[in-house]
């Protein structure tokens, strides 16, 4: 919706793989949607703007060839991954699903730009998380190693948290491989966890609203935090709380999607940017939640329970992210209105919170 109001022709893919894992592990987001067809409709009617909607599974070689025979794009945007970190920590058959999906459709995403336009420029979703919680700083992508008195320019060295984590590791190394085999043109984004509901095209009608998870598998914890909020739950920090990540606003996940597609990557370049705008710790952002929920008169707590992950609670965390402030991002910061116009909005569907969905059903160990 984003590309097409500011004047793209557009063309989605999907295969309701996320909505399907949303139903089978009663993960639902709190405000059901329409389908990917119903949604596109609705936004022609309220926009003029025409999406146009495939539905297939882009891990089958076929159905992505064919698309992007016929859609001829200069720009793919590669969001076909199953994102859920606990998900992919689930057993060996979600481990197995995660894996496969994710790894097949860059492969073919790779393929088909490589064999039908290889001028198009992938924009890639990846993740901090693929840098894990190293005890040094952390710099946009790439790092520059001396050893043994000579020099080289290396992918800054990368230990995931999950195995969803890992599939993306696994993604920039493939990418990697094909931009210096065959000059492919690659920006891979690696992003903090999104927070936020609200868009320029997701406020015109309920129909638009993205997928707004509070569970345990899809559900990111700033948006986990503001549902407890309001649910009279006490905010489920895991462990010590000292866990930092760089978190950013939905609306500036959209900004830095297009200001990199905009100003694409040079052929035979991977260029990867850290998107985030802030950093905070677990505990940090209860803190933020609790006052914002407290001034509207929610009376928040606060408790640690055990951590379900196996990860770092007390770690240095410095990311360098200075990329796509200079190709144009104006971030919108975590701000105390920002914070309240979520809770109004969670406020106004409370009845459709699910209480049970809350605490954590996955473990790592
Ligand atoms: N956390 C809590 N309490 C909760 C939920 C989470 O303390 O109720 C903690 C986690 O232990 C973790 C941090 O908050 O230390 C962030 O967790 P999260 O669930 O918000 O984010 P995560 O699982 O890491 O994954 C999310 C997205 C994923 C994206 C990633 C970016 O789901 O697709 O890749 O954020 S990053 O974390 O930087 O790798």
């Amino acid at each position: 919706m984003d590309f097409a109001a500011a004047g793209h022709e557009v063309a989605v893919a999907d295969n309701y793989l996320r909505r399907l894992i949303a139903e089978k592990t009663d993960s639902e987001p709190l405000i059901s949607t329409p389908s990917l067809s119903g949604r596109a409709r609705r936004f022609q009617e309220l926009s003029g703007k025409r999406i146009d909607v495939h539905i297939g599974d882009l891990a089958d070689p076929e159905v992505m060839f064919d698309i992007v025979r016929k859609v001829q794009p200069d720009t793919i945007v590669h969001y076909a991954e199953q994102p859920s970190a606990p998900y992919s920590m689930r057993g060996f058959s979600e481990a197995r699903e995660t894996f496969k999906n994710n790894l097949d459709v860059t492969f073919n995403c790779i393929w088909a730009v490589k064999e039908l336009v290889p001028e198009c420029h992938i924009v890639k979703l990846g993740t901090m998380g693929e840098y894990g919680t190293p005890d040094i700083d952390i710099e946009e992508g790439w790092i520059e190693i001396e050893h043994k008195g000579r020099k080289d320019k290396f992918l800054f060295p990368r230990a995931a948290g999950s195995l969803y984590h890992t599939t993306k590791v696994l993604d920039t190394d493939l990418l990697w491989f094909y931009v210096r085999t065959y000059g492919l043109r690659v920006t891979d984004l690696m992003q903090g966890p999104v927070y936020g509901i609200s868009t320029p095209e997701a406020d015109l009608d309920p129909a638009l609203v993205p997928n707004f998870n509070y569970d345990d598998i899809f559900g990111t914890v700033v948006n986990r935090f503001l549902v407890q909020a309001v649910a009279g739950i006490p905010l489920t920090v895991y462990g010590g709380g000292g866990q930092t990540r760089g978190y950013l606003n939905l609306r500036d996940t959209l900004q830095c999607v297009r200001l990199a597609a905009e100003q694409p990557a040079e052929k035979g370049e991977l260029r990867i940017f850290n998107q985030l705008t802030e950093t905070f710790t677990v505990n940090e952002l209860a803190e933020r939640v609790k006052q914002t929920g407290d001034a509207l008169g929610l009376n928040v707590e606060i408790k640690s329970i055990p951590n379900p992950r196996k990860e770092k609670e007390e770690h240095h965390y410095n990311p360098a992210y200075s990329g796509l402030i200079e190709l144009g991002l104006q971030p919108n910061y975590m701000t105390e209105d920002v914070l309240a116009q979520i809770i109004e909005r969670i406020i106004a569907n409370k009845d459709s919170i699910v209480a049970e969905r809350i605490m954590p059903r996955v473990r790592w160990n």
